[in-house]
């Protein structure tokens, strides 16, 4: 591949926020693995990063930081309702995730999501020019690879689905089925986290856009495309050291003191979303509480939900629905100083939240569908001790890589409970194998390769 062609990615947002100072606003590096995976590879490429900044109203000029060139797209309050609040959030969200919650089908949504994905795509023609490699980035902009191509025929274009891509049986319910494809189809490579992923693509492609071949390579409108899994990852090695710090170990040892107080700790982490499992694995905790004699003398649960999405009245109520389970959980087993289950509803820095990936006796990660889960691979790779288990949903990505963990199905409460269980008896030497072998492939692929690989994939 030519290490010189230019690379452009185009995602929802900008890798930076912006941030109050005494001095006036200004941009802060917005934290998480796929701003630490690209921003190295766009400032080696000369590159520039397509997105919204994060407030609605009219778009600053495009401007440097840190060495990259941001592209600023402006939004307006209502085109986030109807694109990101709208059909992304409550139409493409839900449905992509095995229709977890009913997906809502309204063209009044729809007309903003194809204007959204126009204006991106106008944005990027602007900067790019032949021979460039342009990366779009997730579900919010599917549109956007075929609006580009029309434009700009002459540049390479990626595109990476961050979630799954369900079933043909649950895709076919969309009414813009077709469109949606087209506008995928317009890429040179269309990667997803998993295989079924690509190949759910494929049969919906063959389906409904007259495509033809098979997972791998597919043909459509005399152009060839390649539809591959690139299972995302983290930065390992930085987690890894910033795991072994002294200081992270101390804040370890005083969440196992204070917090779980001599007993042992499960731990969960999420954005508080109705995906990811937080209830039902509330209540297999609960159900270890309610079978097992003094096992409130045994383990806590410390969960950590971040909020997401609080103006969503569905996500609020959830909100309400998980926060009622933690209060009649700790009304009905705490004692004697003892409560079973502690709540963080907030986002924490990113070294205590390593803390208690190295306090947890066993990481819970149970989501009822997840493109990957880096919470699961954030853990493993903090775990330079060896010890900890890992229960983990069958339906998270991550469960593709990490087959020593405890898998679990995440709607069986029964069957969570008992791999709680299993985690906490578990003898060390077999959580140590378990975890050793979990940390290899992780430290083999890291978010790195997967940058790299998807890169060259799009460059040959
Ligand atoms: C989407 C897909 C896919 C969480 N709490 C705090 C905090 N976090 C960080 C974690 C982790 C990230 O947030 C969450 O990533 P996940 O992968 O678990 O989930 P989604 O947000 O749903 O991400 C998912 C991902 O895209 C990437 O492709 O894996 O399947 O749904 O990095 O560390 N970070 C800090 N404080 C917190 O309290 N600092």
């Amino acid at each position: 591949m030519s290490a010189r062609s230019r690379l452009i990615v185009v995602a929802n947002r900008l890798p930076v926020h912006r941030v109050k100072r005494a001095s006036g606003s200004g941009w802060e590096t917005s934290p998480g693995g796929l701003v630490s995976a690209l921003a190295p590879m766009l400032r080696e490429r000369e590159g520039a990063w397509v997105g919204w900044p994060g407030y609605a109203g009219e778009a600053p000029r495009p401007f440097e930081h840190e060495r990259m060139s941001l592209i600023p797209v402006g939004l307006s309050r209502s085109d986030l309702d109807g694109f990101y609040l709208g059909f992304s959030n409550a139409t493409l969200w839900p449905l992509y995730h095995d229709a977890v919650r009913y997906p809502e089908y309204h063209r009044r949504w729809w007309a903003p999501y194809v204007d959204v994905n126009n204006r991106f795509a106008k944005i990027t023609a602007r900067h790019v020019a032949d021979g460039d490699l342009v990366w779009v980035q997730d579900y919010q902009l599917q549109l956007v690879p075929l609006m580009l191509r029309q434009r700009k025929p002459g540049v390479r274009i990626g595109f990476f689905l961050h979630i799954p891509f369900p079933p043909v049986e649950l895709f076919a319910q969309l009414p813009w089925r077709q469109q949606l494809l087209e506008g995928l189809l317009g890429a040179d490579v269309v990667g997803f986290q998993t295989k079924v992923g690509a190949q759910n693509f494929v049969r919906a492609a063959r389906r409904f856009a007259g495509a033809r071949g098979h997972e791998g390579l597919l043909e459509h409108r005399g152009r060839r495309i390649q539809v591959r899994h690139f299972p995302i990852s983290i930065d390992y090695a930085a987690i890894d050291s910033a795991a072994r710090r002294p200081e992270v170990a101390q804040a370890a040892a005083e969440i196992r003191k204070h917090t779980a107080g001599g007993r042992k700790l499960l731990l969960g982490v999420d954005r508080l979303d109705y995906t990811k499992g937080i209830d039902l694995r509330l209540r297999a905790f609960e159900t270890l509480l309610e079978r097992y004699e003094n096992s409130n003398d045994v383990a806590c649960f410390v969960q950590i939900a971040v909020p997401s999405r609080e103006h969503s009245p569905e996500y609020a109520d959830m909100r309400t629905r998980i926060e009622q389970l933690v209060g009649h959980i700790n009304g009905t087993y705490s004692e004697r100083g003892l409560t079973p289950v502690h709540y963080l509803y907030r986002n924490i820095p990113f070294d205590e939240l390593l803390a208690y990936y190295l306090a947890a006796d066993a990481m819970v990660v149970t989501p009822l569908r997840d493109g990957m889960n880096l919470v699961a691979k954030e853990y493993v790779a903090t775990r330079f001790d060896n010890a900890g288990a890992l229960v983990l949903s069958e339906f998270a990505g991550a469960a593709q890589e990490l087959k020593q963990a405890i898998q679990v199905n995440p709607h069986d409460v029964d069957g969570i409970a008992a791999a709680l269980d299993q985690a906490l008896t578990m003898p060390q030497d077999e959580i140590e194998r378990r975890m050793r072998s979990m940390r290899s492939r992780v430290r083999r692929h890291d978010v790195y390769a997967w940058a790299s690989s998807f890169v060259e994939a799009m460059a040959s």
